[in-house]
């Protein structure tokens, strides 16, 4: 039997996914999903399901205690749009249910943390174009300083007390089972739905803003496999760069008038612009290709098409 697994966050964008995908490979007593409120019943009813306030540190450790937990994927925090109109609670939620599963870790409570970091750990110094592993990272949002702030936490807590603490830079991810909450790059969901119901999308991005992305099939596919490698192929504590497609809202919403010729958009660039200016264009992941065998699968068409095909059925 696999390692008993929490997930931590499971009802949101990634989470749900996750939960699902790790419960058909180790079985859905394996998978404890929990969130700060149930999901649906249909999701909470598929497997053991616990209400957890990642923020409130004994939940967590009862919770760990009672299901002999082994591996944590800590998925709860609040995304770059929501995190600028309430800094002090994305501050506080993003670190500290960090330094929970830190110190349980190190306390040698769990084994083994999954924590996702972001291409928001990189500013508008860093060099937009096939971003370095390594380079200059000043980020300019709230939600960008907690996830290099986390990096830095991780690393430490491995380098001074062996914690094996794993960790991703996602890009912005697209999936058709939930709705992503609060994020920059969330027009590249929404306009999907809105073409299906409205043949017409408004967004709230320039029509040339280029930005890192991914399909969620290809996302969980790297969560699970850079879990599943041994200890010591993970030579990068802090996070590692991740790429799938970068693409403009331009040449998506050309890609969807393939399959839906009357679809139109029309940009009304707000708030969230500046946030993705801030950020690259595309990513180099050579590293994660070297030490963990990362190769993503998914391109702006075959992507379309899937997400075109699973929405048709539900908008
Ligand atoms: C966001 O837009 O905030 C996220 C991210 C890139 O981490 N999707």
């Amino acid at each position: 039997m696999h390692a008993k697994i929490l997930i931590i966050g499971a009802c949101g964008q990634i989470g749900t996914e996750l939960t699902k995908k790790l419960r058909s490979q180790y079985g859905k007593d394996a998978v404890i999903a929990s969130d700060v409120r149930k999901g649906s019943p249909e999701f909470v009813n598929s497997g053991p399901f616990e209400v957890v306030n990642a923020l409130d540190f004994n939940q967590v450790e009862t919770v760990i205690e009672k299901y002999q937990i082994e591996d944590v994927y800590l998925m709860a925090a609040l995304l770059s749009a929501t995190a600028e109109k309430n800094p002090a609670f994305a501050w506080d939620l993003n670190m500290n249910s960090l330094f929970h599963v830190l110190n349980l870790a190190k306390a040698g409570k769990i084994k083994k943390i999954f924590w996702p970091s972001s291409i928001a750990v990189f500013g508008p110094t860093t060099p937009k174009d096939n971003t370095p592993q390594y380079t200059v990272m000043e980020p300019s949002t709230v939600y960008g300083i907690s996830k290099q702030s986390g990096e830095r936490w991780c690393e430490y807590y491995h380098n001074i007390f062996g914690v094996d603490v794993r960790s991703i830079r996602y890009p912005g991810l697209i999936s058709w089972s939930t709705p992503p909450g609060g994020g920059t790059t969330d027009y590249a969901v929404d306009i999907y739905y809105k073409a299906l119901s409205d043949g017409k999308y408004e967004c709230f991005l320039s029509e040339n803003t280029e930005l890192p992305m991914m399909y969620m099939d290809d996302a969980i596919r790297a969560t699970m496999s850079i879990m599943d490698a041994p200890k010591e192929n993970i030579k990068i504590r802090s996070s590692y760069n991740l790429a799938g497609i970068s693409f403009t809202p331009k040449e998506i919403a050309a890609e969807i008038k393939k399959h839906i010729p009357d679809f139109s958009i029309s940009y009304v660039p707000d708030f969230r612009q500046k946030i993705a200016d801030s950020w690259p264009s595309s990513i180099d992941d050579s590293y994660a290709r070297k030490d963990w065998g990362w190769k993503h699968e998914f391109d702006l068409e075959s992507m379309t098409k899937d997400m075109l095909e699973h929405l048709s059925e539900n908008v």
